[in-house]
C-alpha cells in the first residue's frame, strides 16, 4: 500500500531531521503485536496473524506514539508501545467482525477471514484479539482498561446504531431509526472516532501530561476520527478495489446511507433515480449508483465537511505548548490530521 508507507516514511524523515524518529516505536508495536497474538492452538495462530500481516496503515498506534511523545516519552517506551498494540489489536478485532456483519470479501486486498475460512472463525478470531487486548490493558491499570472497556461499548453501539438506520433494520429485527444527517455523524463517533479518541488520550495520559493536555488531545483525537471516516465513506464510493483492498460500494449494498448520499438524496429528492437504485441495490444497481454519485456535487461537500473536521483537529492542538523538543510531535500530529481527510487508502 504505497500511500500509507510513504505517511510513515515522511514522518519518519521529518522526525529524523529533528531529532525524532517514530520508527523504533513502530517496530516494536509489529513485534509485540505478532507476539501477543500467539496461541498454544497454531490455527488460533494462524487466524490471528492472518489480518496483523496483510499490512494496514498502523494509524491509531502512529497516533499513541505520538501523543505519548508530545509528553516527553521516546517512541520505544514499553507503555506507549503496549497502548499501541491495544488499540490496533482492538481495531484489527472490529475488522473481523465488520466483514462478517457487511459481508465483505475483500479486506487489505486479500480474501476476509470469514471467506477463507467461515463466520465462526472471523468472529472468535476477532474475540481473541480483543481479550488478548483485555489483557495488556490490565498489565497497564486501571484507567487504560477503562478507557478501552468504554471505546469498545461505542465501537459496539455505533455500529448496532448503523444497522438501526439502514435499510435492513428490519431484517436484523431491529427498532428502526430515521438515517439523518446527525445520525450519521453519532454513528461514525461512535464507530470510529471513539477508538482514535482514545488512541490520543492512551498516549497523553501514559506519558503523564496534564489532565488539560489529555482532554484536549482526546479531542484532536476525536476530530481527526470523525474527519477519517468522512474520508472512509467517500473512499467507498471512489476507490478502486486495487487500491483500497477493498471492494467500492459496501455501504449501498447494505443500505447505509453515509454523508454524500445523504446530501445528494437532500438535494435530488426521494423520487429521484439515485433513491430508486438505493432502495433495492442489486449488483447493477450499485454501480450504476456509484458513477451517479461519483459526479455528484454532494461528494464536494461531503470531501469539504472532512477537511473541515481536520481543520478543528489541528485548531485543538493549538491549545497545547510543547517545548521545542517535542514540536516534531505536534508537526506528525497535524500531518495526520491533514492526511486524513484528503487520504486515498
Ligand atoms: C469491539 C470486536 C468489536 C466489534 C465492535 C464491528 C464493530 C463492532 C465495529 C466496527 C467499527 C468499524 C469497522 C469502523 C470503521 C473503522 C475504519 C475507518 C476502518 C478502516 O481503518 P483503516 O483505514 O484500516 O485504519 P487499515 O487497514 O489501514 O488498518
Amino acid at each position: 500500500m504505497s500511500i500509507p508507507q510513504a505517511v510513515i516514511d515522511d514522518l519518519a524523515r521529518k522526525g529524523a531531521e529533528r531529532g525524532v524518529d517514530l520508527r523504533p516505536g513502530l517496530e516494536l508495536v509489529e513485534d509485540q503485536m505478532r507476539s501477543q497474538v500467539a496461541s498454544e492452538l497454531p490455527f488460533v495462530t494462524e487466524a490471528s496473524r492472518y489480518l496483523v500481516d496483510a499490512g494496514g496503515k498502523r494509524f491509531r498506534p502512529m497516533l499513541v506514539l505520538l501523543s505519548g511523545m508530545l509528553g516527553g516519552a521516546p517512541a520505544t517506551d514499553p507503555d506507549l508501545v503496549s497502548a499501541g498494540v491495544i488499540v490496533e489489536l482492538v481495531h484489527l478485532s472490529t475488522l473481523y467482525h465488520d466483514d462478517v456483519i457487511d459481508a465483505a470479501d475483500v479486506r487489505r486486498g486479500a480474501p476476509a477471514a470469514h471467506v477463507k475460512w467461515s463466520n465462526t472463525v472471523a468472529i472468535l478470531t476477532g474475540d481473541f484479539l480483543l481479550a488478548r487486548a483485555s489483557e495488556l490493558s490490565a498489565a497497564l491499570g486501571v484507567e487504560v482498561t477503562r478507557i478501552m472497556a468504554r471505546t469498545i461499548a461505542d465501537l459496539c453501539q455505533g455500529q448496532i446504531l448503523e444497522v438501526q438506520g439502514s435499510a435492513a433494520a428490519a431484517e436484523h429485527g431491529a427498532v428502526g431509526v430515521t438515517a439523518d444527517r446527525e445520525h450519521y455523524l453519532t454513528v461514525i463517533g461512535q464507530k470510529t472516532a471513539s477508538l482514535i479518541a482514545s488512541s490520543c488520550r492512551l498516549g497523553a495520559l501514559l506519558s503523564g501530561q496534564t489532565p488539560g493536555a489529555i482532554e484536549t488531545l482526546t479531542d484532536f483525537g476525536w476530530r481527526l476520527g470523525m474527519s477519517f471516516q468522512l474520508a472512509d465513506d467517500l473512499l467507498d464510493i471512489v476507490s478502486e478495489e486495487e487500491s483500497s483492498g477493498k471492494l467500492p460500494g459496501t455501504d449501498l449494498r447494505e443500505g447505509v446511507r453515509t454523508l454524500p448520499v445523504l446530501l445528494a438524496l437532500e438535494a435530488d429528492g426521494e423520487a429521484s433515480e439515485l433513491a430508486q437504485l438505493i432502495a433495492g441495490p442489486d449488483e447493477g444497481n450499485v454501480d450504476r449508483a456509484l458513477k451517479l454519485l461519483r459526479a455528484h456535487p454532494a461528494m464536494g461537500i461531503a470531501r469539504d465537511s472532512a477537511r473541515l473536521e481536520a481543520v478543528k483537529a489541528k485548531a485543538a492542538l493549538a491549545e497545547l505548548d510543547p517545548d521545542a523538543a517535542h514540536a516534531t510531535a505536534l508537526d506528525g500530529l497535524a500531518y495526520l490530521a491533514d492526511y486524513a481527510a484528503d487520504r486515498a487508502g
